[in-house]
């Protein structure tokens, strides 16, 4: 069963349904202003911190699932009947009412039409300016006159989420709400001890405001709710003023309508005050054009961004997502790291350093300054002895606020992905400048990139257990898995050895022979451990516990297989062998399944506290035997480098979001983005069911896994390197690809149907030696034919 499609051609998904299983949100805006927004027009917005500057409400897990949100109701005057433009708050009879919603880039839409009425309603935020325009087109397909009143409504937060959230007793004390007359516009102001001092706005910029609200308990009603607000019972909003309480944002204006006739409304929620800001914002967007032309510049931001890589392959959810969707979902994970969606509240905002290091592997081809900038961000909130802040918010490290973790709060892998995202920007830009650049220690003192990086390889050095693997420290890539007290990680020593291998390969690319050198045998001292300490016999145990005993064993009583010792032990360069092809197989034998591979098999049934936190969740859920989509696309990855091409292609289907769609009753998240976890086989009843979408690692890395490993376009310092690996049936594919400012039209033929190899290239008619394209062979535009063969 759908809920809904892709409609490729104006790059939107359309949900049809509006009776979704879960809220299917996406996210508006670019920069410092952002919000989120359901198929229901439900969802929240924030300035700059989704914890500090959170501007309107959600009340996050409720029921019913999905308020408040940004609504706009319709009441015809004669009858009295009234209905939202999207289908919920109010939820008329679905016999009676067609609802569609629009997720596009940057916007989202709301169509409907009620008893001969059509109206839309448009959200986008500006790329340049704080503030969210509502564009509502009302047309009356009837043959009658018709009289409306438009209500709008939005509940405002306290700015301070968490406060907002729990602390009523002081919080609910804090607002003052106004109304500039001469311009009707809402004024919203508090005083806290936040850094935006925040003030808001709301007004509608073309017709007349007849009655407005911004207290929220008098415009609801004590005893409805947005479904059925007293204001528009009464047909009129009350006037009333919030000094502090609830403060809202509701107006009312009228209009009518001949037959035939359409009008349009544009209404504007901004950060600033009602007689600056908000008065000079009114003016900006009176016209639909001006409106129009803003929306413009979102739409050419998107087309900008997802225009330097597209493919044609013979699979068309794959180009759907590569080209659209997942490059998308990057650009937002890249964004709002793991800090704001409906179920991360937003009380943990900033960046993750683990997930924002990998976050950048999905965007650097399409944003490097972007990324660049991130990185050195990212730099500063490592430690002199070189690991890392597990988590850190920029906007208050700039105000010397770090939050440096107490030793036991330290992770096995956060600084080492430094050793991936600094490699990889420069693979993609041939940037080596950001090398030489001077960046401070968050605790103290200042290096240079290269030398922090030397650091980070360090610390893992020094922090070493009794096998000579990696210590677990509070936890490595999974966070749920805690070694402490002298427990060893297999992965966090995989991920290790492919930090030394990027290492050295850059060092010697630069002609840093002695550091070459050193880091190579520090390589070697771990392979040795690694092949004295981690095959199991059939597969890679997953680490050592505090006890000495093995984790993920055959020795072991629960959980005797982990996916991602497997799958890192080949994608870390250090087991390309027998080995690793065995570890792989094991992969299919034990943990593959129909919508991807669980973790961990078979699953916890018991607490295990030197395991750690993976033993508390129930078999098949979320880290305990789940399908984690994010460890999924290192199997691909994997496989690829193993030239299984089959199986490389068969496991990126398999967790596919766009697969899901016709199932969409059973995977029940939006089939247009990657989600965090599906419910695995062991779970009793909700096999195959996602969990936790958008802001995940998935993103970043099903893009990676796709377009370098099964496509092979794989950046290098010194080209780009064609290596596809595809399934054996496909002739060929196209990639259109920018790269160091060149555009690369490639196109790849497959005519002896084979999975892995290639024979010949041609770049701009010129055969190639190998298949590392030079970037000096590079013009402005490029052709490229590549033929797969032996
Ligand atoms: O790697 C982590 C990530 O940092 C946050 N979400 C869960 C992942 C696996 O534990």
């Amino acid at each position: 069963m759908n809920f809904g499609y892709f409609d490729e051609q104006r790059k939107e998904y359309v949900i049809t349904n509006p009776k979704t299983p879960t809220s299917w949100v996406n996210y508006l805006g670019t920069s410092d202003y952002c919000l989120i927004i359901s198929n229901n027009a439900s969802g929240y917005s924030f300035y700059k911190s989704p914890k500090l500057g959170r501007v309107t409400r959600f009340r996050f897990n409720s029921i019913p699932m999905d308020r408040p949100g940004r609504y706009v109701y319709l009441k015809d005057e004669k009858t009295n009947d009234f209905w939202s433009i999207s289908w919920q708050p109010v939820g008329k009879p679905l016999d009676k009412f067609l609802s569609i919603c629009r997720h596009g880039l940057g916007y989202t839409t709301f169509e409907s039409k009620y008893n001969s009425i059509t109206s839309s309603l448009k959200i986008f935020v500006p790329v340049d300016k704080p503030l969210e325009i509502w564009e509502v087109k009302i047309k009356n397909d009837s043959n009658e006159k018709k009289e409306f009143s438009v209500f709008t409504y939005t509940e405002f937060c306290l700015w301070n989420s968490m406060l907002d959230m729990m602390d009523f007793q002081y919080i609910l004390y804090t607002c003052r709400m106004g109304y500039n007359k001469e311009d009707e516009i809402i004024d919203y102001s508090i005083k806290l001890w936040s850094p935006y001092e925040p003030k808001a706005f709301f007004t509608c910029t073309n017709k007349k405001i007849e009655s407005f609200d911004t207290d929220r308990d008098v415009f609801v009603g004590p005893y409805n709710s947005e479904s059925n607000p007293e204001a528009i019972k009464n047909g009129k909003c009350f006037g009333s003023i919030a000094i502090g309480g609830n403060p809202c944002a509701a107006t009312q204006v009228k209009i009518d309508l001949q037959p035939g006739q359409e009008e349009y409304l544009v209404f504007l929620l901004g950060i600033g005050n009602a007689y600056e800001e908000g008065r000079e914002y009114k003016k900006m967007f009176a016209s639909i054009d001006s409106v129009e032309k803003e929306f413009e510049k979102v739409q050419e931001y998107w087309k900008e961004r997802l225009n330097k890589f597209e493919c044609k392959t013979q699979d068309e959810k794959m180009n759907l997502m590569l080209n659209i969707w997942n490059q998308y979902q990057c650009h937002t994970t890249f964004n709002w790291s793991r800090s704001a969606s409906f179920i991360e509240a937003g009380g943990r905002d900033g960046l993750g350093f683990r997930d924002s290091s990998q976050d950048i592997l999905g965007v650097v081809h399409s944003i490097p300054q972007e990324v660049r900038r991130r990185l050195i961000e990212l730099l500063k909130a490592q430690l002199s002895e070189g690991y890392a802040m597990h988590h850190f918010q920029p906007l208050t490290m700039s105000q010397g606020k770090h939050n440096i973790p107490p030793r036991e709060r330290i992770y096995s892998d956060d600084h080492l992905w430094l050793l991936i995202a600094v490699p990889a920007y420069i693979k993609e830009t041939g940037d080596f400048s950001i090398l030489d650049e001077i960046v401070e220690y968050a605790d103290s003192g200042s290096a240079s990139v290269y030398d922090h990086l030397k650091q980070a390889l360090e610390f893992s050095w020094n922090n070493r257990g009794k096998h000579g693997l990696l210590l677990g420290l509070a936890a490595d890539w999974n966070d749920c898995i805690n070694l402490k007290d002298g427990g060893e990680s297999t992965w966090s020593t995989q991920l290790y050895y492919k930090a030394l291998s990027e290492f050295i390969e850059l060092a010697e690319y630069i002609g840093k022979t002695e550091d070459a050198e050193k880091y190579k045998a520090y390589r070697e001292e771990i392979k040795k451990a690694m092949d004295e300490y981690t095959w199991d016999g059939e597969w890679f145990v997953r680490g050592y516990l505090a006890s000495g005993k093995k984790l993920g064993s055959k020795e072991s009583e629960q959980s005797k297989i982990f996916l991602n010792s497997q799958s890192w032990a080949v994608f870390s360069g250090a087991f390309l062998d027998e080995k690793g092809k065995t570890a792989m197989d094991s992969v299919k034998k034990y943990l593959a399944t129909e919508h991807g591979c669980v973790k961990n098999w078979p699953a916890y049934v018991d607490y295990i506290i030197e395991v750690g936190a993976i033993t508390s969740f129930p078999p098949g859920l979320k880290e305990n035997a789940a399908i984690f989509c994010h460890a999924n696309t290192w199997v691909i990855i994997a496989e690829a480098l193993l030239g299984r091409g089959e199986y490389a292609f068969e496991y990126y289907m398999s967790f596919l979001p766009a697969n899901k769609n016709e199932i969409a009753e059973i995977y029940t998240a939006e089939p247009y983005v990657y989600s965090q976890f599906i419910t695995g086989k062991e779970h009793p009843y909700y096999f195959g069911r996602a969990r936790n979408p958008w802001l995940t690692g998935t993103a970043t890395w099903a893009f990676t896994a796709a377009t370098q490993y099964i496509l092979g376009v794989r950046p290098h310092y010194k080209g780009l390197i064609i290596d596809p690996c595809i399934p054996s049936c496909w002739d060929g594919f196209e990639v259109e690809r920018v790269f160091r400012g060149r555009k690369l039209s490639i196109k790849v033929s497959n005519p002896d149907h084979i999975s892995k190899g290639v024979k010949k290239i041609l770049v701009n008619g010129k055969e190639i030696v190998g298949n590392l394209i030079p970037v000096e062979l590079l013009d402005e535009k490029n052709v490229v034919e590549v033929v797969m063969g032996k």
